[in-house]
C-alpha cells in the first residue's frame, strides 16, 4: 500500500541540499571562501596522501566522506520569537538544538546553541551545525536605545511566507517531498542572504555601533545574514601557515588546545571581517558607508572529552590565559603559544591513557579477529582491557561535534576587529534562552556517552561476552 511518507525525502537529504546551496551562496558573496575551501581540500588531499594508515581508520569509520562536505555556519538573531521559527526551521534538515553557549563572559551581548544532527547515521552522511547567537538586549545600559533596537527589530520579519508555509506543511505531514523540499532550500536561504542595504539610518547604524559593534549587526539589517561558513581541515596549522601565501591573512592564535598527536575538541582559525559596503536609510537620499560582519573560518576537529577530559582542559586553558593574554594587535601570540604547549603536557597524549584514564569518549567495535574467535568458540576474557589486548576488540575516537565557548569568544572578538583576550563576568541565562527557543538545549556529553556505551555494548553482544566488566571505561 503506498502512503504519502514514500514521497518524502528525508531529512538528511534536505540538510545536504541546504548546505550545498549555502556554500555556492557564500562563495559568491565572499570569494576569500572560495579561496579557503581550495586551500583545505589541498591540505586534506595531502595529509590522507601522507597518513595512509588514518586514511584506513577514517574509510572503515565512514568518517571519510563527511570530511569533504563539512561545514558549520553562523548566524545572530535579533529576537526570541526568530529563535523561536530558526528551531522549526532546522528540525525541517533534521538538525537539532545541542548545549549552551554564554559568550557574555567575553564581554558579546549573545548566548548561544548550535543547531545540528545528533543520530550517528546523519552525522555521517552531513554534520552541518550553525552556531546560533541570540541578542540579549537586556544587556544594553542604555535603555532608550535598547527600546528603540526592539522596536526596529519588531518591525521586521527574517522568513520568507513559503518558508513559513513549507515549515507548517512538515510539522503537519512530518515531512516533504522532493519538489516541496527543492522550494524549502530555496526559500530558507533567502533568511541567511546577505543585504548591503541597511534598513537603518546612518545615525542609528552609529548609535547602535557605539552601544556595542555586534548590536549593529544584528539590528541593522533585514536578516541574519550567515556571517561564515567553515570548512573542516585534518590540519590547521597547515592551512593557517599557508593562507597569507593565498592572500588571506589569519588571526592571531588558533583557539583552542595545542597541536597534539590525538587531536582533542576543536581547534579554530579566522580571517577577519571584510569591510563590506552597504547603504543607509536617508531623508530622501541614501547614504553609502561600510560595516564589517563576514568573515572566514577553518576547524579541526578531535576526540570528545569526558567531562573529566573537560575539566582538565579547561584547567589548563585558564592558567595559559591567565599567564599570557594576547593583545589588541596579537601581540604575545607567540608567547601564547608557547605556554599553551607547555602547559597542556600534563594532558595525556596517547590514545590507549586517554581511554583509561576515562579522559575521552570513544566507539568500541567488535573486531574481525574476535568474531573468528567467537565462531571458534574461544573463551572470551570479560574485562574491556583484556579484550582489546587480545585483538577482539577496538576504540576509535568520537568525534567532537560541537563548540567551546572561549574559543568561540575569540572568533567573535577576532571578528569585532580585535584580537583582544577579554574575560568578563558570565552573566549566563539559559532557562530565557530556552523560553525562547520553545524547547530544552540536548546535553553534549549525554549525546557522546550513549554512542560510547550504545558501540560498546553492541561490540560485547557480538563477540557473546555477557557480564562484562566494566570498570575500565568513562
Ligand atoms: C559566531 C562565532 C563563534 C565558532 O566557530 O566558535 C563561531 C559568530 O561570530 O556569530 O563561529
Ligand atoms: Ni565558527
Amino acid at each position: 500500500m503506498a502512503t504519502t511518507q514514500s514521497h518524502f525525502i528525508s531529512a538528511d537529504r534536505i540538510r545536504s541540499l541546504f548546505t550545498e546551496a549555502m556554500s555556492a551562496m557564500y562563495r559568491e558573496e565572499v570569494p576569500q571562501y572560495g579561496t579557503l575551501v581550495e586551500l583545505v581540500a589541498d591540505v586534506n588531499a595531502k595529509v590522507l596522501a601522507d597518513n595512509p594508515a588514518l586514511k584506513a581508520r577514517l574509510e572503515a569509520l565512514g568518517e571519510l566522506e563527511r570530511i569533504n562536505v563539512e561545514r558549520h555556519g553562523a548566524i545572530r538573531l535579533g529576537t526570541a520569537a526568530e529563535l523561536h521559527t530558526m528551531r522549526r526551521l532546522f528540525a525541517v534538515m533534521g538538525m537539532e538544538a545541542v548545549g549552551y553557549y554564554d559568550l557574555s563572559m567575553a564581554g558579546v551581548p549573545v548566548h548561544s546553541t548550535c543547531f545540528r544532527p545528533v543520530a550517528e547515521e546523519a552525522l555521517k552522511i552531513n554534520p552541518f551545525r550553525v552556531f546560533t547567537s541570540l541578542l540579549r538586549l537586556e544587556l544594553i545600559e542604555d535603555k532608550a536605545l535598547r527600546a528603540e533596537a526592539e522596536a526596529i527589530l519588531a518591525r521586521r520579519g527574517i522568513f520568507t511566507d513559503g518558508v513559513l508555509r513549507l515549515i507548517s506543511t512538515f510539522e503537519q505531514t512530518g515531512g516533504l517531498t522532493e519538489e516541496q523540499a527543492k522550494s524549502f532550500v530555496a526559500e530558507a536561504l533567502e533568511t541567511f542572504r546577505w543585504h548591503s542595504e541597511a534598513t537603518v539610518s546612518a545615525e542609528t547604524y552609529k548609535r547602535l555601533h557605539d552601544a556595542h559593534r555586534l548590536i549593529a549587526d544584528v539590528v541593522s539589517f533585514k536578516g541574519p545574514h550567515i556571517n561564515h561558513l567553515t570548512p573542516r581541515t585534518l590540519d590547521i596549522d597547515a592551512v593557517q601557515a599557508e593562507m597569507p601565501k593565498r592572500g588571506i591573512t589569519p588571526k592571531a592564535v588558533i583557539e583552542g588546545p595545542p597541536r597534539r598527536k590525538i587531536d582533542i575538541l576543536l581547534r579554530q582559525t579566522s580571517f577577519k571581517a571584510l569591510e563590506e559596503p552597504v547603504v543607509f536609510l536617508g531623508e530622501g537620499e541614501a547614504h553609502a558607508g561600510t560595516h564589517t560582519a563576514r568573515f572566514g573560518e577553518i576547524e579541526q576537529r578531535g576526540v570528545a572529552l569526558t567531562p573529566k577530559g573537560r575539566m582538565l582542559y579547561d584547567t589548563l586553558l585558564h592558567a595559559v590565559r591567565g599567564e599570557v593574554q594576547v593583545g589588541v594587535k596579537g601581540a604575545g601570540a607567540g608567547d601564547y603559544a608557547a605556554e599553551l604547549s607547555a602547559r597542556f603536557e600534563t594532558f595525556p597524549d596517547d590514545a590507549d591513557t586517554l581511554r583509561r584514564e576515562g579522559l575521552a569518549f570513544f566507539r568500541y567495535t567488535a573486531t574481525a579477529e574476535g568474531c573468528a574467535a567467537r565462531d571458534k568458540g574461544v573463551a572470551m576474557p570479560a574485562s574491556v582491557d583484556q579484550l582489546i589486548a587480545a585483538g577482539y576488540l577496538r576504540f576509535d575516537p568520537v568525534i567532537y561535534e560541537d563548540f567551546l565557548p572561549v574559543s568561540a569568544a575569540g572568533i567573535f572578538q577576532s571578528n569585532l576587529g580585535t584580537d583582544q583576550q577579554v574575560n568578563y563576568a558570565a552573566r549566563a541565562n539559559r532557562a530565557a534562552f530556552e523560553a525562547a527557543l520553545g524547547a530544552k538545549v540536548e546535553d553534549e556529553l549525554a549525546l557522546y556517552a550513549a554512542t560510547q556505551n550504545g558501540s560498546l555494548a553492541e561490540a560485547l553482544r557480538t563477540l557473546g561476552v555477557t557480564a562484562p566488566e566494566r570498570k575500565s571505561i568513562a
